[in-house]
């Protein structure tokens, strides 16, 4: 044993995954941890893949409910996937398998912010959750848990489930103990009371879940690495968006919007883009920084080290294999700068608010008025999800996204007409950002946003049909406030069914 379970009633309930896996019944709802790849159980879901497949061979049918903290590890995703397992997935993915059978129709997704997970599950508007599978690095001996990589929505889970079964995972290094801070002061209304957290360093509740000992059922011993997160690094594109982005933080600062060295919490998504300008923030005069975030990059960790972020927030972890390595080997330091809460709180609205977080979030494609598509290609198949973009969007104190010009090699612009889907609207996005500039639409009516968002974001080979259709719309008769010709409105997307291109 690795001696990670300090409570004796626990470790009476030590098993195997393949014993453990027949708790879980067919038409389950099976609520697991794990966000981006951090935290994900490692060895109940194979073990649960084998026993669909064992079912099925005698004939029965056998398949769960999904309910996650956001994506969990992508092998994880494709091993339920794959074999058509999932009947309802909730709340975010970004896996190949499963967004295909999503897009085939034979995988029910409901797409959610991350922030309303938790609420809708109290609520019953999944209905009863049968069992929780949580991965932890560690029981104490008063029989509380301690977190690992990610919190995500494991707190609600551990709560409302039936039946617990727990993954006490050894590889997470002992010193994470101290790095999380669950609060327990959420409630339903009529009952809500204000979150006292003002300042993003502020631990408001306790480094440990609780849990009814006798709801868990199976304790599981593991071993496992957390898979790692794929960093690409910062190509030309990406580093001109950052350029842009962090040109704007010096114009708030000499406006006297943000303060000069520690600006406001900062918050960005996933991916290329925001490592580029999270990575670009130590070439300024920052010192001190803090973010509010949902996750925890590589560019993190340096900016940490270097002294350029104070302290960080955030539900997960997101690193490589060297970011990993990093963490663990200085989880000390790490510890007292990085705090892991859970998702209703990393991403909570009042919070976000409160704070002044300025939202920096990717997007597919925004339209002339500054609506913004985040997660349907061509207005119909699911991308990953709106994951917490909505929360931080929505109430953030700047609002930012940020995306390529073009998809595709140039056949799709990111600048469109109108967008066939909408998860932002034109009244949450204040500043659109591709490598060739970026559009302030802040205090602009929707036919000035039009002309700025054409000129500074579309790529010039698109921003002559863009005037011409803008041009048009303008000068019909009744144009109205928000001029759209709706017959054409969605022409760039048509041509590109048709002819694989949004060129004319
Ligand atoms: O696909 O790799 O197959 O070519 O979409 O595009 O440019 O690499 O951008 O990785 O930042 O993803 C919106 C999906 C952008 C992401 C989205 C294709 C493009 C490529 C990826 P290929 P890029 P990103 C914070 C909040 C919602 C969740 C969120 C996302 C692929 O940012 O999922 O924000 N956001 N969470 O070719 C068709 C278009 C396209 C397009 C790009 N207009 N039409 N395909 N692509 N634009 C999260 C955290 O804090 C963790």
């Amino acid at each position: 044993s690795s001696g990670r379970i300090r409570s004796a009633a626990y470790a009476s309930k030590v098993m195997s995954a393949a014993d453990a896996v027949k708790f879980i019944q067919s038409n389950d709802t099976v609520a697991i941890s794990g966000f981006a790849s951090a935290g994900t159980p490692k060895v109940i879901i194979p073990a649960l893949a084998d026993r669909i497949r064992q079912v099925r061979g005698t004939g029965a049918n056998f398949t769960i409910n999904l309910l996650t903290g956001a994506s969990v590890s992508p092998d994880t995703e494709r091993a339920l996937a794959e074999i058509d397992g999932i009947g309802l997935r909730m709340p975010y993915q970004s896996e190949a398998t499963a967004r295909k059978k999503i897009n085939e129709g034979r995988m029910d997704y409901v797409d959610i912010h991350l922030s309303h997970v938790a609420q809708q599950v109290w609520t019953g508007y999944y209905g009863t959750v049968d069992v929780a599978v949580v991965e932890v690095s560690g029981v104490t001996e008063m029989g509380e848990l301690v977190p690992s990589a990610s919190i995500g929505n494991n707190k609600t889970w551990l709560d409302v489930a039936k039946k617990v079964i727990l993954e006490v995972n050894s590889w997470v290094p002992e010193g994470v103990e101290g790095m999380h801070d669950v609060y327990y002061g959420t409630a339903l209304p009529p009952n809500r009371k204000p979150i006292p957290l003002t300042r993003v360093q502020d631990r408001i509740g306790q480094p440990t879940f609780r849990v009814d000992p006798d709801k868990v059922v199976a304790v599981v011993e593991t071993n496992h690495r957390d898979q790692a997160s794929a960093l690409t690094p910062p190509d030309e594109v990406s580093e001109a968006i950052a350029g842009h982005v962090l040109d704007f933080f010096d114009y708030e600062v000499r406006n006297g919007r943000l303060p000069a060295d520690t600006l406001l919490p900062l918050q960005a998504g996933i991916g290329n883009v925001a490592n580029a300008v999270l990575g670009g923030l130590d070439r300024g005069s920052y010192k001190g920084l803090t973010c509010y975030s949902e996750v925890i990059q590589d560019s993190m960790l340096r900016l940490i080290k270097d002294g350029t972020v104070a302290h960080a927030s955030s539900t997960a972890l997101a690193l490589s294999e060297a970011g990993i390595e990093e963490l663990n080997a200085n989880i000390d330091f790490y510890r007292n700068h990085i705090t892991l809460r859970p998702q209703e709180i990393s991403n909570h609205p009042e919070v976000v608010r409160r704070l002044g977080v300025i939202a920096m979030n990717g997007m597919l494609e925004a339209d002339i008025y500054g609506n913004v598509n985040s997660t349907h290609v061509m207005g119909t198949k699911i991308m990953n999800g709106i994951g917490g973009s909505g929360d931080f969007a929505r109430n953030g104190y700047v609002s930012m996204f940020l995306s390529p010009s073009t998809a595709k090699g140039g056949a799709i612009s990111s600048i469109v007409p109108m967008t066939p889907h909408v998860d932002h609207t034109e009244h949450d996005s204040q500043v659109l950002v591709t490598e060739h500039g970026l559009a302030d639409l802040r205090g602009l009516s929707p036919r000035r946003r039009a002309r700025l968002i054409i000129d500074k974001c579309a790529h010039p080979e698109y921003r002559p049909m863009l005037h011409d259709y803008f041009t048009r719309a303008e000068s019909l008769p009744g144009a109205g406030h928000t001029p759209h010709i709706l017959g054409e409105a969605f022409s760039f997307h048509q041509r590109f069914r048709e002819t694989g291109s949004m060129r004319l």
